[in-house]
């Protein structure tokens, strides 16, 4: 067989491998064996050379490093991912994966997105969050990263974050609209509503003082625009903020495009917090009203998804994120989380289990001794419970 054959076929072996769902540890969710996209999802012919006279050595010409953080869409019975894909060259860019399954099967369409630029041309660009949004359109809201004007000539690794946005019919055609103008300096994890709020288009936003460091802004903040031909908003309403001593007293964020149920707003965001070995990101949940998004109804006490065996190590370790998840008719519910922004998995629960956990699970008590008081009250129910037989 000759190596460009096996390289197809070991690719083809890979991508189309069966994935196994594991038992469930806390009765919510189970994650899955396999990885739903990493760099072996590749498509050959995106890295090597095939031409065996440019190529004598088949060496790969433009690798991958990893594929994780992907926007999720179910359209027409299809499970449409928009992964961040990141180059040897470490950028990043976007491909849509596609599958008849929620678990595996992932294919890379041929080609991935070539992006349309503004004037100001984007240096790296990553994290889509795609919203069907009821006007008709899918929005991709993405971060992109330009060098910082204000840096010294010295300085060449600060960076400014602002919300790109593009939208589609088919993830084929992409039209780009402008940044979003905001009055904070920087902006990352922006996310479109999939509904107009008063008439207007509503974004969760998350001001930041610097690239890395949210500093005063205060954690995941709901803002208006009246169009987005012309994305600007004015005041950003905090909505779920940062707090000292929980699993987003850093910063938080939004993950992907809230969905509506008969309870509310499901919604999915990343928390971080500090450790002696830096930052810690985790995945948690909150609902908020259902006439008013701005409003959180329930918060359950830590984390939903934390990075657990090898999720934890990977090229920023100690990550799990998540920008996709889909509901489908079944009222099954897929949440794709990568690791360590190194590759992408999926956990599956259901729309009724995640409500039960969001209305049911006791809220953070801030303090110790009173998590201790919330943990004995239900001991106490529960050995009344085991008493008198079961
Ligand atoms: O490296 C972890 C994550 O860091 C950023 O998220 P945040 O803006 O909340 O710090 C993003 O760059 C994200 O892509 C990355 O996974």
């Amino acid at each position: 067989m000759s190596a460009v054959r096996q390289l197809l076929d070991d690719y083809e072996k890979y991508i189309t491998k069966p994935n196994t769902e594991l038992e469930s540890e806390n009765g919510l969710y189970s994650r899955y064996q396999n990885t739903i996209l990493d760099k072996n999802h590749i498509p050959p012919f995106w890295k090597y050379d095939l031409d065996a006279s440019a190529n004598p050595y088949l060496l790969e010409r433009l690798g991958v490093n990893c594929v994780f953080n992907a926007g999720a869409i179910y359209k027409d019975g299809k499970y449409l991912l928009v992964a961040r894909i990141e180059g040897v060259d470490r950028k990043s860019f976007f491909a849509v994966a596609e599958s008849d399954k929620p678990t595996e099967g992932f294919r890379f369409w041929d080609y991935p997105i070539q992006l349309p630029q503004t004037e100001n041309p984007d240096t790296n660009v990553y994290d889509m969050r795609l919203t069907n949004h009821e006007d008709g359109y899918i929005y991709g809201l993405f971060c992109t990263e330009r060098k910082d004007p204000a840096a010294p000539k010295s300085d060449t690794s600060s960076a400014t974050a602002a919300c790109g946005i593009v939208r589609t019919k088919d993830l084929k055609n992409w039209e780009r609209l402008p940044d979003l103008k905001t009055s904070g300096s920087q902006q990352r994890n922006v996310v479109l509503h999939p509904e107009f709020v008063n008439g207007k288009y509503a974004l969760y936003t998350r001001p930041q003082d610097g690239f890395i460091d949210t500093g005063s802004g205060g954690g995941i903040a709901f803002a208006y625009t009246d169009s987005m031909e012309n994305p600007v908003i004015g005041a950003e309403i905090l909505v779920d903020e940062k707090v000292y001593h929980t699993i987003k007293e850093v910063k938080n964020g939004q993950g992907p495009a809230p969905i509506r149920t008969d309870k509310g707003w499901l919604n999915v965001a990343h928390g971080v917090r500090n450790t002696a070995a830096g930052l810690r990101y985790v995945v948690y949940a909150f609902l908020a009203d259902k006439d008013d998004p701005t409003k959180v109804i329930h918060r359950p006490a830590g984390f939903l998804i934390a990075p657990e065996g090898e999720e934890r190590i990977g090229d920023v370790s100690n990550v799990v994120f998540t920008n996709g998840m889909i509901a489908n008719e079944a009222g099954e519910l897929y949440i794709y989380y990568a690791s360590s922004d190194t590759r992408l998995h999926v956990a599956k629960t259901t729309i009724d289990k995640m409500l039960d956990y969001l209305i049911n699970t006791p809220e953070d008590d801030l303090f110790s001794h009173k998590c201790v008081d919330t943990r004995c009250k239900l001991i106490s129910k529960n050995l009344e419970i085991l008493k008198a037989g079961l």
